[in-house]
């Protein structure tokens, strides 16, 4: 075979590749699973290797960067907030969807509302304790569903799985999500965290595929 036609046989392979993966993702988009999701019927656990141990009576959550109202909350004080309750399906870029999962705690907004942040605010910065970080645009943290969990299935959040509060953000990949949450920054530009700086997405939305890049 020629060259030319190696490359063209190779072309039209790609077009036809292309084809089925456009057909494959408006089918799946319409269905509950994600393109390239598997569902799972566990909660395997995901981090760096290190689950840190945070008495409550040292817990606190700082909120900070561009906002009106810079503040540091106790556990205490966390708790005394309005208590909201999501059940939403979590879907992790290693490609595996946990359907069902009811999370309760603080919703976003109201930490937002707290804060203040100025207009220049565009996106969300978050840290933990176990030395982990993300970043998510501001506008995505802002939908009604996402909440700093402080309970799953009506207990309190197991340390595994990030107690005593994680972010859970529905809409996006789980790794967008901080568990041992710490401080939470209101920043103008964007900073990657620590998948973000080794290729992972700036916003990660899973219907979009968005895993890296
Ligand atoms: N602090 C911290 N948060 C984290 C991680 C981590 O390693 N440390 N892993 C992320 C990833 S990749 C996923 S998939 C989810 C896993 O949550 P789970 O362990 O409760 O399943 O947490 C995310 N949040
Ligand atoms: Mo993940």
């Amino acid at each position: 075979m020629s060259k030319e036609r190696a490359i063209a046989a190779k072309q039209k392979w790609a077009e036809k590749q292309l084809a089925q993966g456009f057909t494959a993702r408006t089918v799946a988009a319409s269905e509950r699973l994600p393109p390239g999701q598997k569902l799972t019927t566990g909660f395997p656990v995901l981090d760096l290797g290190v689950q840190p141990e945070i008495p409550l009576a040292e817990w606190t959550l700082r909120i900070d960067g561009l906002v009106e109202n810079a503040l540091t909350l106790s556990w205490t004080q966390l708790n005394a907030l309005p208590q909201v309750r999501d059940v939403s399906d979590f879907h992790c870029v290693t490609t595996w969807s946990k359907y069902d999962c009811e999370w309760s705690g603080v919703a976003f907004t109201t930490l937002f509302e707290l804060a203040q942040p100025k207009p220049e605010a565009r996106f969300v910065y978050f840290t933990s304790y176990d030395g982990y970080s993300t970043n998510v645009p501001l506008a995505n943290c802002l939908d009604d569903d996402v909440l700093l969990a402080t309970q799953f299935s009506g207990q309190p959040l197991a340390r595994e799985h990030g107690g005593p509060a994680r972010f859970i953000i529905p809409k996006l990949y789980a790794w967008k999500g901080a568990k041992f949450v710490k401080t939470i920054s209101f920043l103008a530009e964007d900073r990657p965290g620590f998948w973000e700086v080794r290729g992972y997405h700036g916003i990660g939305d899973p219907w979009k595929e968005e895993r890296y890049g």
